[in-house]
């Protein structure tokens, strides 16, 4: 038997020593889109038209036409995706060198916090604490913050407030902790976007966004499944559509964890 890394992986794969988890939500007409105040446009759900199903249009093949906005569902936000990467070197969909889109991921889990407090952010200080248990979080590994929130369905996924969406996410000076002093990969969450719900009030506005694609980095939004992840230890492959000059795209993403 060969004893390559990656012949020791594909036998892994066959023995179920090494499980793949799909971070996904399916994709419907019903998928959630963030919706912007005016003047902002909006962006476009999810829609699916079949061209033909074994009928007169294709009497052997069934297929659909899909269309939708880049950041629709489960979804890769690549740097230039904010004005502070837009001169970022390969920071498009097309652009990403396909080595960045595998790495390791920290999962921070704090479900109990944004259960009691549904706008929770995410704090140096809480990143700290966890890295007391599971160790420094390495360069270029993605931090995932796991809030339960892809278990919320309908309006309480948006959770849009008399002052606007409430949903968690990371505090300023946590996501210039992220990016300046452990280097990561970027920044995962459950909820619609990357940045908390109230974000838009920060200062600066969109923190996550502004500091992690200015500085090359990326984010994944609407993932599921986080509860399924160890803290530490997990690959994920995440590759957008490689749209041409992109600004991120729906995303399969998927998990490799030792079972
Ligand atoms: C555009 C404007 C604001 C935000 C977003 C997009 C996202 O969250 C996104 O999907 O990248 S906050
Ligand atoms: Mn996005």
């Amino acid at each position: 038997m060969s004893s390559d890394p990656l012949s020791q992986l594909i036998a892994a794969l066959a023995t179920g020593a090494v499980k793949i988890v799909d971070l996904s939500q399916p994709l419907s007409a019903q998928t959630p889109v963030i919706g912007l105040p005016p003047p902002f446009a909006p962006s476009a759900p999810f829609s699916m038209q079949t061209i033909s199903r074994y009928d007169d249009n294709g009497p052997g093949w069934y297929w659909n036409n899909i269309s939708m906005g880049e950041h629709t569902g489960t979804h890769f936000d690549a740097p230039i995706h904010w004005i502070s990467g837009r001169d970022q070197a390969h920071g498009a969909t097309d652009t990403i060198p396909p080595q960045r889109l595998a790495a390791p991921a920290c999962v921070i889990d704090a479900e109990t916090d944004c259960t009691a407090d549904p706008g929770f952010l995410l704090t140096r200080a809480h990143v700290e604490n966890w890295e007391a248990t599971h160790g420094r979080i390495p360069a270029g590994a993605w931090v995932l913050l796991r809030s339960g929130w892809s278990r919320r369905v309908g309006d309480a996924f948006i959770n849009a407030g008399p002052t606007g969406p409430v949903s968690p996410g990371p505090d300023v000076a946590c996501v210039r902790f992220l990016v300046e002093e452990r280097d990561v990969a970027g920044f995962g969450t459950e909820t619609v976007g990357t940045d908390a719900g109230q974000a838009f009030t920060f200062e600066p506005a969109f923190p996550c966004h502004t500091f992690m694609h200015g500085a090359g980095r990326f984010g994944l939004a609407s993932l599921a499944n986080l509860d399924q992840l160890p803290p530490t230890g997990a690959l994920l492959i995440t590759p957008p559509l490689k749209i041409e000059g992109g600004s991120g795209s729906p995303c399969r993403v998927l998990a490799l964890i030792s079972a």
